[in-house]
């Protein structure tokens, strides 16, 4: 029989800190209420949940790496909304807010949730952050909670 390890969805023990970028701030609001009700809802306590808002998506690879360092929570949820404009700004942001992110959650060891919608319309963002295809940010969030379990589990 083998043995399998996973994350379970019990959030009381951990600290958490949500990243949010203010872009687009009608949307990442949105995602912002759909992490925090997926946090509260699987148990984490109010004292143990920080949010730090920084401008835009560009800037949220830098947040990252510094909350990791001197944080040291238990899981980051990561939140922004890039939504395609009329020039190639929108992919140097995009890529820009993936690849950071990525690098600075890997190289930290803490478990890194990306809700960072990437679409091309203004509905596209509405439908993902509480619409008709759900909310990114709860998402992110319930994933961030598997995550922090299942690194603690490993690390034993
Ligand atoms: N920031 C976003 O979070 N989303 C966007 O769609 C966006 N666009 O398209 O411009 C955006 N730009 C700002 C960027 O993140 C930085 O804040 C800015 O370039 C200053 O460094």
């Amino acid at each position: 029989m083998s043995q399998v390890i996973e994350g379970n969805l019990d959030a009381s023990g951990f600290k958490f800190v949500v990243v949010l970028a203010r872009f687009n701030g009608l949307i990442t609001d949105r995602l912002l209420t759909g992490a925090m009700d997926a946090l509260k809802r699987s148990g984490a306590k109010r004292n143990n949940i920080e949010v730090v808002k920084v401008p835009g998506a560009w800037e949220l690879p830098l947040a990252v790496k510094t909350i990791a360092d001197v944080k040291k929570p238990d899981a980051i949820i990561v939140l922004g909304a890039v939504i395609r404009g009329d020039t190639p700004h929108f992919e140097h942001v995009a890529n820009q807010a993936a690849i950071g992110v990525a690098q600075a959650g890997l190289a930290s060891g803490i478990p890194v949730a990306f809700g960072v919608l990437t679409t091309n319309t203004m509905e596209q963002a509405i439908d993902r952050s509480g619409g008709k295809s759900g909310n990114k940010g709860y998402d992110a969030a319930i994933t961030a909670i598997e995550m922090a379990d299942l690194l603690r589990k490993l690390r034993k």
